[in-house]
């Protein structure tokens, strides 16, 4: 699969990056293409110099509302950050347009941190324009939650961060959730914590997007997991995460004289490597209320046995007993069993709602001190109440 990819923001931006390098990565090892271009988009100069994989031109770096912010950034203020995106829309879309595998795109990821204000504001916007310009392509988005203590020293980071997600959940196809709390390793500098999360945000999507790009056919799975699997799969909030397990270097013979007991260890190590997929995920949620799941087995031919995978989905089955599952194996790569898993149409989100309840809280009160009152009201009338950016 080839995601057309668009950072927004310096958050959007870096992992727009990180993507690009994992593109380097697909192409000096596995010889494919799993990116069709990537962008970055900001107000902040500072922040498109920063980039480090990223083309450097002005078309794959764009500086949005120059003139504005001077190229300073739009400090927090998404509103803002949404004005910007409405009015330089064409600036980013003839950018794209303009990518050299532009028609082969099989969707757009658009990437943003949910509590800043270039970002925030801007993923809606843009989101909405591939959505209303590119009818039948996906659109999808990878949304950062902050950290606790953004939440709790900033009220401009809840207020964001609830604006953000509604209007992205309004317009885009699906929206990976990414939290950097539950990244969060302590005693690690802000930075290399910033980029390990960065890091391991990605990586799952690495054996994913290779999968259906494979054309040799040793590569290629019994179940081949493609573009059009993926795009089944996801709709609405989604978490993804993956897990290893790591091979003996000498593998016993496959075949009818194999011992029980390393057929056993076999399926052992690949339902450990999904338990810990499972449990790496990018946002803490209950598996059970997923609509929509699909998992990649990715390890050396040898261990590809379709028991295995039968395994691994009565496994997700288990935890996941409302989802359609899709699966798909990937033989590739030795010493280790990898799995990848996704989440999706995830009906419902603790972390998520207590955004949009503190908001209305929020808003409540700012109210209150303009005059207008406050009164105790319910969830479902009060996220009508969160301001939307598009
Ligand atoms: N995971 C991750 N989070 C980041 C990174 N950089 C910033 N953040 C988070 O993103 C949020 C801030 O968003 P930014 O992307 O810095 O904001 P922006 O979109 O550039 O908006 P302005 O600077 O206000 O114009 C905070 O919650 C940060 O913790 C990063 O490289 N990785
Ligand atoms: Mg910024």
């Amino acid at each position: 699969m080839k995601l057309l990819v668009i950072g927004l923001g310096q958050c959007g931006g870096r992992i727009a990056d990180r993507l690009v390098r994992l593109n380097k990565r697909a192409r000096a090892v596995r010889g494919i293409d799993i990116l069709a271009d990537a962008f970055a988009v900001n107000t902040d100069v500072a922040d498109l110099s920063g980039l480090r994989t990223i083309s450097a031109d002005y078309k794959h770096r764009i500086l949005v509302g120059g003139q504005r912010t001077n190229g300073h950034g739009v400090g927090k203020i998404s509103e803002l950050g949404a004005e910007i995106a409405r009015e330089d829309t064409d600036k980013v879309v003839d950018s794209l347009r303009a990518a050299d595998s532009f028609y082969e795109t099989d969707a757009f990821l658009v990437i943003a941190a949910a509590a800043g204000g270039t970002g925030s504001g801007a993923a809606g916007v843009l989101t909405q324009v591939l959505k209303e310009r590119y009818v039948g392509k996906p659109v999808y988005d990878i949304i950062i939650l902050p950290f606790r203590q953004e939440e709790t020293t900033e009220t401009r980071t809840v207020y964001n961060t609830a604006m953000c997600l509604k209007s992205t959940y309004l317009v885009a196809d699906a929206i990976f959730l990414i939290d950097n709390q539950r990244y969060v390793k302590k005693n690690a500098s802000a930075e290399t914590n910033l980029a390990t999360i960065n890091a391991r945000a990605v990586e799952p999507l690495y054996n994913l997007l290779c999968a259906g790009e494979e054309t040799n056919k040793r590569y290629v799975g019994a179940k081949t997991l493609d573009a059009g699997d993926i795009i089944q799969t996801l709709a609405g909030w989604t978490v993804l995460g993956q897990g290893s397990s790591r091979l003996p270097r000498r593998l016993p013979l496959c075949g009818p004289k194999r011992d029980f007991r390393d057929k056993m260890a076999e399926t052992a190590k690949a339902a450990h490597a999904m338990d810990e997929a499972i449990g790496e995920l990018s946002l803490t949620c209950e598996p059970q209320d997923a609509g929509r799941a699909l998992y990649l087995v990715t390890g050396p031919p040898k261990e590809m046995r379709m028991e295995i995978i039968k395994q691994l989905g009565d496994n997700l089955r288990a935890v996941a007993p409302d989802a359609l599952i899709r699966s798909g194996d990937y033989p590739r790569g030795k010493g280790s069993l990898d799995v990848t898993v996704i989440l999706s149409e995830i009906g419902n989100i603790r972390k998520i709602t207590d955004y949009f309840t503190k908001a209305v809280d929020l808003i409540s009160v700012m109210k209150a001190k303009r005059g207008l009152g406050y009164q105790s009201r319910k969830l479902e009338e009060t996220f009508e109440d969160i301001p939307v950016l598009l």
